[in-house]
């Protein structure tokens, strides 16, 4: 079903779109969250305690990026962007950069960057595709081994969190795709769109418990986006 007018409308992203493209989720099995406590990699404490661990996890998801491509379903969304004359806002939990290589501009990943590293000395965000070793270097202050990855761990404040909420409250229809809906705020987000508007999600399967979507889409990404992105653009 098409809309009559152009409403605003607001993605949200998870690792479910990039699976397909050979990237591992978190929670599914075989998922990162298998082969890793998320305690001992993706909090602030597990890097203050075990930096050397972190920064291979990071390091070894950061070279990953260069043998992986985006697949139908980002491709699809930067088609509905195109395509689409009213307001579009992209929000991605992935830190992989597969939606702005397959074009997105309107883009926010609300959880960082893999191909970014922070400062800890100066906060200086640098773009950042080689590992981070402990001879690392910031390029803004020149300080030695303070470099962290650009990344939101658990207990730290998701990125353009305003902005968010302002596309969110003025959106007509909120799609949500590939994500467990576990982790807040993203998961809370669909509570946050007006009375009036839509709300679909796509995901490969679904918890048997109420949803909280108008409708649910099961499928891959690369089918159900394309498939949604064509009747959206009727
Ligand atoms: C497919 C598919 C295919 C597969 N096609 N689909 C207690 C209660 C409530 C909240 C809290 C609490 N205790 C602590 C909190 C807060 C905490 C939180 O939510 N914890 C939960 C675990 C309970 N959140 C935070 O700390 C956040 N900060 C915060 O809250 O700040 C305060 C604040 C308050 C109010 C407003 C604003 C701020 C920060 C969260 C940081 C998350 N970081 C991570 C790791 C870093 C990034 C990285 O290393 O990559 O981000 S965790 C990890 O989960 C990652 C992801 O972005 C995130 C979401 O995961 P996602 O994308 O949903 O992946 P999966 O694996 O869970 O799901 C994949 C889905 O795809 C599945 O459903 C599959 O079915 C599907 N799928 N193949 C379609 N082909």
């Amino acid at each position: 079903m098409g809309f009559d007018s152009k409403p605003s409308i607001v993605i949200l992203t998870g690792a479910g779109i990039s699976a397909e493209s050979g990237l591992p989720t978190f929670r599914d099995n075989g998922g990162l969250w298998e082969q890793h406590r998320m305690e001992d990699v993706a909090t602030p404490e597990a890097f203050q305690r075990n930096p050397a661990l972190v920064q291979r996890f990071y390091n070894e998801r950061r070279r990953k990026l260069k043998d992986v491509s985006p697949n139908a379903a980002h491709h699809a969304l930067v088609q509905l962007e195109n395509h689409w004359s009213g307001p579009l806002l992209l929000v991605t939990q992935n830190v992989d950069d597969l939606h702005a290589r397959a074009g997105s501009r309107s883009l926010l990943p609300m959880h960082g960057e893999l191909l970014k590293a922070r400062c800890l000395e100066c906060g200086a965000v640098s773009v950042w595709v080689k590992d981070i070793l402990p001879e690392s270097r910031c390029p803004r202050c020149g300080q030695l081994g303070q470099l962290r990855p650009h990344i939101v761990w658990f207990g730290e404040m998701p990125l353009e969190m305003d902005r968010i909420f302002t596309a969110l409250e003025g959106c007509g229809l909120f799609i949500a795709i590939g994500t467990s809906g576990t982790v807040y705020p993203a998961a809370g987000f669909v509570n946050a769109v007006p009375a009036g508007a839509r709300t679909i999600e796509i995901n490969l399967e679904f918890a048997i418990a109420g949803s909280r979507f108008d409708e649910q889409r099961q499928g891959t990404a690369t089918e159900r986006v394309p498939e949604l992105v064509a009747e959206l653009l009727k």
